[in-house]
């Protein structure tokens, strides 16, 4: 996509941005040639790119009746596809936070899943002592020996409770999913590994798979954590093409999908108590930024251990500027060092092999910063990126239709950097107002 048709106004996408459009618009006299100044607005305002046309696909049960609640295996059956893959490898399903009353009840627990988790611990050592601090846990947790016998409570903030056990320290163990197996090793070889926590292999514990990897988050000291997902799309094709052939309503999607907004479901939705996943997915992407800027929050944690995961209706650019000046706490130099960190990545995507040969489908960035000033953001969850056919390539900055499999992965991480660079310029540490913004809770 070029990038003179990619640009729109603010307006365009109806932001508020009072400046240049507006004095133009109101007739302010200009010379031929004349550039009026920018406003401080402007400047922090970062260019606007058009969101690429996803195509909406609806589906609905066959003869549009039927309200059976979509059990996990029926949408691993309708989405296995090609690769004969089980999508429950990184999407078992589970709500509400629970507390283990051992680290093996835990670390038993068929938690998941490959992204977009933030999900806290609480450690308490044997004598029930409460640590004074906190840690997320999103593709990483605080290590700890296994040795040690502690209590863990969990707290799940977003998406599903997370599917990793403790390991030696400074690293941790991820659930098996043989397509992020695959995915690192061929990261191995590839400009991105200085980008990707570091793999050590598969290793099996009580008679489970695990991939070995690093902790993220060892090297800081009260880290804040936020989780971006990337790309315009977060299901992949084969899963579209699937639940179309077998649709299923689900009524816990249906019930997610009224608790942000009751008029979110159609009439027939209504009726049945239940919308079909990719239907949901669908909807998310519309609410939240993925569609509109091809990247949203999942969550975020303060040092402080106040979490949020209401991001689902963060949409406008405004929006997530705010949550990310929030998160950045004014700190110019985490700011700037997220923005360098961004670029990098940027640079190495255009010519990464294992990029352009594979749907990034579902992958986020995790931004971690401590008050050391000390920030890094790392490419992780790769449950769902999926090889291409040999000799097929993704630009991955284009419109996805379907059957082009394109996720706009790097228009997206464009748009996060002109956000980072949006915060920047504002420079302020003021509280942001407006936008969605909700007490946040601890996370307790
Ligand atoms: C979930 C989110 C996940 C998706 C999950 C959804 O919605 O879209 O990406 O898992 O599907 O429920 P939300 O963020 O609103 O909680 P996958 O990406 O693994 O498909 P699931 O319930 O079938 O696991």
């Amino acid at each position: 996509m070029p990038k003179e048709s990619r640009r729109k106004t603010s307006k365009d996408l109806g932001l508020s941005v009072t400046g240049l459009t507006e004095r133009r618009a109101a007739g302010k006299p200009q010379q031929p040639g004349e550039e009026l100044p920018l406003t401080a607005a402007e400047r922090a305002q970062p260019p606007v790119m058009e969101a690429p046309r996803v195509p909406q696909v609806t589906i609905t049960p066959e003869g549009g009746g039927s309200s059976r609640e979509m059990q996990q295996e029926d949408w691993d059956e309708a989405v296995e596809g090609t690769l004969r893959r089980k999508l429950s490898s990184s999407s078992i399903s589970s709500t509400g936070s629970s507390v283990a009353e051992s680290e093996d009840d835990l670390l038993s627990d068929t938690e998941t899943k490959s992204k977009g988790i933030v999900t806290l611990e609480h450690l308490l050592d044997a004598g029930d002592q409460v640590k004074p601090w906190w840690k997320l846990k999103t593709i990483v947790h605080w290590p700890f020996s296994a040795t040690q016998r502690r209590k863990l409570n969990w707290v799940q903030l977003a998406g599903h409770k997370g599917n990793f056990k403790a390991a030696d320290e400074g690293t941790i163990l991820k659930k098996f999913s043989d397509l992020e197996m695959q995915c690192f090793e061929k990261l191995k070889d590839d400009g991105l590994l200085s980008f990707v926590p570091e793999y050590h292999g598969v290793v099996e514990k009580d008679g489970e798979s695990f991939l070995h990897m690093t902790d993220l988050l060892a090297t800081f000291d009260l880290p804040h954590v936020m989780d971006c997902k990337m790309g315009v799309r977060t299901y992949l094709e084969e899963e579209l093409v699937r639940a179309r052939e077998r649709p299923r309503p689900r009524e816990d999607l249906y019930h997610k999908m009224v608790e942000v907004d009751g008029e979110g479901p159609t009439a027939e939705e209504h009726a049945q108590r239940g919308v079909t996943k990719p239907r949901y997915m669908q909807w998310r992407e519309t609410m939240s930024s993925t569609n509109s800027l091809g990247f949203r929050i999942e969550g975020t944690k303060k040092s402080d251990g106040t979490c949020r995961t209401d991001f689902k209706k963060t949409r406008s650019q405004q929006d997530v500027v705010q949550v990310f000046t929030d998160f950045a706490g004014g700190n110019g130099n985490v700011t700037a060092s997220y923005l360098s960190r961004l670029t990098e990545i940027q640079k190495a995507l255009k010519t990464s092999q294992f990029f352009r040969s594979h749907e990034v489908i579902g992958s986020s960035l995790l931004f971690i910063h401590d008050h050391t000033g000390k920030a890094q953001v790392w490419m992780i969850d790769f449950g769902k990126t999926t090889a291409l056919p040999e000799g097929q390539t993704l630009k991955h900055d284009v419109p996805w239709q379907e059957g082009n499999r394109e996720d706009g992965y790097l228009w997206g991480l464009e748009n996060l950097i002109h956000t980072l660079q949006a915060v920047g310029s504002a420079g302020t540490g003021e509280e942001p107002g407006g936008g969605h913004q909700t007490t946040p809770t601890h996370c307790q």
